[in-house]
């Protein structure tokens, strides 16, 4: 029998990126994160055009039953004393979980519930993130090299970032030359 062999996307294991696959590729700038970082005044001195993330997405369907995989890659930097983190969201439908996988550099995966409470997770090459439904998730890179880190979630999951207008209740930081967690108020 001569069944054609089929060559599926790949991970170019040294870069993170997606390759081999029908891409779509967003880019998110300082510009795009109004609100999104504590120290506002900070942010706006930026370059609004320097880009802090990129997400490349496997074009898949998003009917029920199927799969979305996109690789993020977080650009190491800080606004003002906080690390470059992504926007961070809810699924709008609120039951669908994700999984993460650190693919290259090192950082945060911070998930908070609808009750306000947050955990962090190491991100590492190889760490494994199983993020429940219910529960909000932002990567946040503390390291000096890229973060890159693969996700695969239902194509039915979609994206709720309004309901974190209050934002997540934990901030991490870099003082003194070393990383800190900081607790706020009203997440
Ligand atoms: C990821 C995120 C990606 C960018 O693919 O969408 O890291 O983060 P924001 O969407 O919060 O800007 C994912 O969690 N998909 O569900
Ligand atoms: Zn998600």
């Amino acid at each position: 029998m001569n069944i054609p062999l089929i060559q599926p996307p790949q991970v170019e294991w040294a870069s993170g990126a997606l390759a081999k696959g029908p891409l779509l590729r967003k880019s998110t700038r300082i510009q795009d994160l109004t609100g999104i970082f504590v120290d506002e005044t900070a942010r706006r001195r930026l370059s609004g055009e320097h880009v802090v993330y990129d997400v490349e997405i496997l074009a898949t369907s998003p009917a029920e039953g199927e799969l979305y995989t996109g690789v993020t890659h977080l650009y190491p930097g800080r606004v003002g004393s906080e690390f470059f983190m992504t926007r961070g969201h809810f699924h709008a439908r609120r039951e669908q979980g994700e999984v993460y996988f650190g693919l290259r550099g090192n950082g945060l995966l911070l998930l908070q519930n609808e009750q306000g409470q947050a955990r962090l997770e190491s991100v590492f090459v190889g760490s494994i993130h199983i993020i429940p439904g219910f529960t909000a998730h932002r990567l946040i890179n503390t390291g000096s090299e890229v973060l890159s880190a693969l996700a695969v979630w239902p194509g039915v999951a979609g994206h709720d970032y309004a309901a974190l207008t209050k934002g997540f209740t934990l901030r991490v930081v870099e003082e003194n030359q070393q990383i800190q967690v900081k607790a706020v108020q009203n997440g």
